[in-house]
């Protein structure tokens, strides 16, 4: 076995070999799991937990306690292992004992906020070590605008090969290389086992150049030597660039038979070869309980955050920053902010002026970012194109955090796990931009902001063939429909100024993400009502004051409204009446009762515009209603020319009401 000759008088030795047997009898107990990266790396999440992570379990919410990130989320365990003995109150030992069962805290991943102290959701490979490049950098945000006086943390993570090799670590290393985030350090489980057996079967990469290259500070050592691993921690501390710690370990460290070997990565070890590693480790308890010493030991390690913590909290109580702190934290946004935007809105009715709604949206966060001081914009290299920039903005450059806009580069991917990062850790509220046909590139993040429930805003334009020439491959056609049928997610196409203001300001006030669909083209503007309810709020409505004893409603969103406007205007002058509902958000309209449902969708035949596919429409349509939209890729061309070729026009829409009529 690698690593020190191993004694049974060294606590830290004992103490990473609490982590062990826990971590193989509660996936023996659950009959699945992972046991093998616990093992392996019990020994560097001892010293790291019991020498460096400042965390104070009485207080899990501290604000400037260090971040831990699970990055190898199967790897959970030793997450739960590690609250259990710290003593987290809601990590006792039957939680332990039910690893991986419904309701319990313990799920086969951590899942954010599900127990205390899990500070996001993993499992996803990447995702963990993305996301805290979005925590270490909203330290660094944080830390520049209130001082290091109540901002001073690391954020650690802990990845494996699996997470390496996912294309997402190579946007977030270049990533936070550049930008310098120094106080963030990853220990990589430097085992060479994945699932199919050895890395060496697909991967002949040396990490170590590969971080070196985009600008990080890199170490070698013996996961399971103690000192080399307080030494590492020491010198990644002290590095002015982020840094990496190689960590060669064994997985499944202790298992006689098995370990070092794929079989330990995700099956229980079996009974057997678990008496075998008690016998071969010296370790003479049973399944789940933990000698006294040991636990003592663990808990002891909690003094040094305690005092931390403390002289954190008086220096707070102390702090003619405090409440502005704290707001920050909160989320809050200023009691002047509804005015304005109020006030925006209203000038907008009277304007109406004909804009893209992706410049609507640049209007609308003039305003915001005017007045809300922690928005944090940006973009993947699409900013002049997505107008995500505000006048007054700053751009955040390599050790250099006073800025409030973020030029990701193009990291689709990386970008919004970074913004999770910055959401989760709490005191700003992000937002990013790129072509709503690259939110497949980073979809996988699009998914874990709505599964985690964070405030993120992705600002996704050139949402349609009205995109024109750049032609099939960066037209979205099924993006919506991918977006719609995530859950927890609120997806917003507006349709003219006074919608996209709307929709920034449900945005705003929803406790999840929010995707903004929005137009390269210039729209119509169409409201201009006196009353200033927020129509975007629930979901969907009628535009053009047709309600009562109608024969159609057409149903559109975007920059299809301004078509079913034109078509119900035909039709009406025909003797028709025919409703029109600009439908912005599925989910929000959902949401309505019944009744308002049904007010507003009529109980008549219906007609949806969109350009797009029809995935979902049918919920609204109905068997007797129709569709006009895309049925396969588009085009490129003009963008008005690409609406008559795929024939979503007003023409079309007026034949297809009088066929339906007739
Ligand atoms: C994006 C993604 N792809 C695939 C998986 C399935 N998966 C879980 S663990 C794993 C292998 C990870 O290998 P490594 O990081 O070396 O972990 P170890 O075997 O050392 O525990 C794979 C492929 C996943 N969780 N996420």
């Amino acid at each position: 076995m690698q690593g020190q000759i191993r004694s049974k008088e060294d606590i830290s030795l004992l103490m990473a070999d609490a982590i062990r047997f826990l971590a193989m009898d509660g996936v023996q107990a659950a009959n699945s799991g992972h046991p093998g990266m616990p093992m392996g790396m019990a020994d560097v999440a001892t010293v790291l937990f019991s020498k460096f992570i400042n965390i104070y379990p009485d207080n899990p919410d501290w604000p400037d306690r260090d971040r831990f990130v699970l990055s190898a989320g199967h790897g959970s365990m030793l997450l739960y292992a590690i609250h259990y003995l710290l003593g987290y109150k809601d990590m006792p030992i039957e939680n332990i004992k039910n690893f991986r069962q419904l309701n319990s805290n313990t799920a086969g991943h951590p899942e954010f906020g599900h127990a205390k102290g899990i500070e996001t959701t993993t499992g996803p490979l990447g995702q963990g070590l993305a996301t805290a490049v979005g925590m270490a950098l909203a330290e660094r945000l944080l830390a520049s605008r209130f001082g290091s006086n109540l901002v001073d943390h690391y954020t650690y993570v802990i990845a494996g090969d699996g997470c390496l090799q996912e294309g997402i670590s190579h946007e977030a290393i270049e990533f936070s290389g550049h930008l310098k985030l120094s106080k963030l350090v990853v220990l990589w489980d430097d085992n060479n086992i994945s699932i199919d057996g050895s890395t060496d079967l697909s991967s002949s990469a040396n990490q170590i150049l590969r971080f070196k290259a985009a600008g990080w500070h890199t170490q070698i050592i013996d996961g399971h030597n103690h000192e080399e691993i307080e030494v590492a921690l020491d010198n990644a501390k002290k590095s002015r660039k982020p840094s990496l710690i190689a960590c060669k370990t064994t997985i499944g460290f202790g298992a006689p038979t098995l370990a070092g070997t794929s079989k330990t990565h995700g099956a229980p070890l079996g009974a057997e070869e678990i008496k075998a590693t008690r016998l071969a480790l010296g370790w003479t308890s049973n399944a789940f309980e933990i000698p006294q010493n040991i636990l003592t030991a663990w808990k002891k390690t909690i003094e040094r955050s305690k005092g931390l913590y403390e002289e954190w909290e008086s220096k707070f109580e102390k702090s003619p920053k405090k409440k502005r702190f704290q707001s920050f934290l909160d989320g809050n946004i200023p009691k002047a902010y509804e005015r304005k935007i109020s006030l925006f809105i209203k000038e907008m009715k009277e304007a109406k002026p004909k804009l893209a709604t992706r410049q609507s949206s640049q209007k609308t966060l003039e305003v915001i970012n005017q007045i809300i001081p922690n928005t944090i914009g940006g973009s993947a290299d699409l900013t002049g194109s997505n107008l995500t920039k505000t006048n007054e903005m700053k751009t955040i450059t390599p050790g250099k955090f006073s800025g409030n806009y973020i030029h990701y580069g193009i990291r689709e991917h990386a970008m919004g796990s970074i913004m999770n990062g910055i959401a989760l850790h709490r005191g700003f509220i992000p937002y990013g931009g790129t072509f709503l046909v690259f939110s497949d590139y980073m979809r996988a993040s699009i998914r874990m902001s709505a599964l985690m429930s964070q405030r993120i805003i992705y600002v996704l334009t050139h949402d349609s063939i009205g995109l024109g020439e750049d032609g099939p491959t960066h037209q979205p056609i099924e993006h919506l429909a991918i977006l719609r049928s995530t859950p927890n997610l609120n997806v917003i196409r507006p349709a003219d100024v006074v919608e996209t203001a709307e929709a920034w300001d449900v945005a705003l006030n929803t406790n999840g993400p929010t995707v903004l669909a929005l137009s390269r083209q210039g729209l119509k503007a169409f409201r201009s009502e006196k009353s200033m309810d927020n129509q975007v709020a629930k979901g969907g409505y009628i535009l053009n004051n047709i309600s009562l004893n109608r024969d159609l409603t057409l149903i559109a969103t975007g920059s299809e409204v301004e078509i079913a406007m034109e078509a119900s205007e035909s039709l009406n002058n025909q003797g028709f009446k025919v409703a029109v509902v600009t439908l912005p958000c599925w989910e929000l309209f959902d949401q309505q009762d019944e009744s308002y449902k049904i007010e507003i969708l009529g109980d008549c035949p219906r007609i949806a515009i969109e350009a797009g596919c029809d995935m979902g429409w049918a919920k609204y349509i109905g068997d007797k209603g129709a569709f006009i939209g895309m049925k396969g890729f588009g085009a490129s061309g003009p963008a008005s020319e690409l609406y008559k070729h795929f024939g979503i026009t007003t023409e079309a829409v007026v034949e297809k009401a009088i066929a339906i009529l007739n």
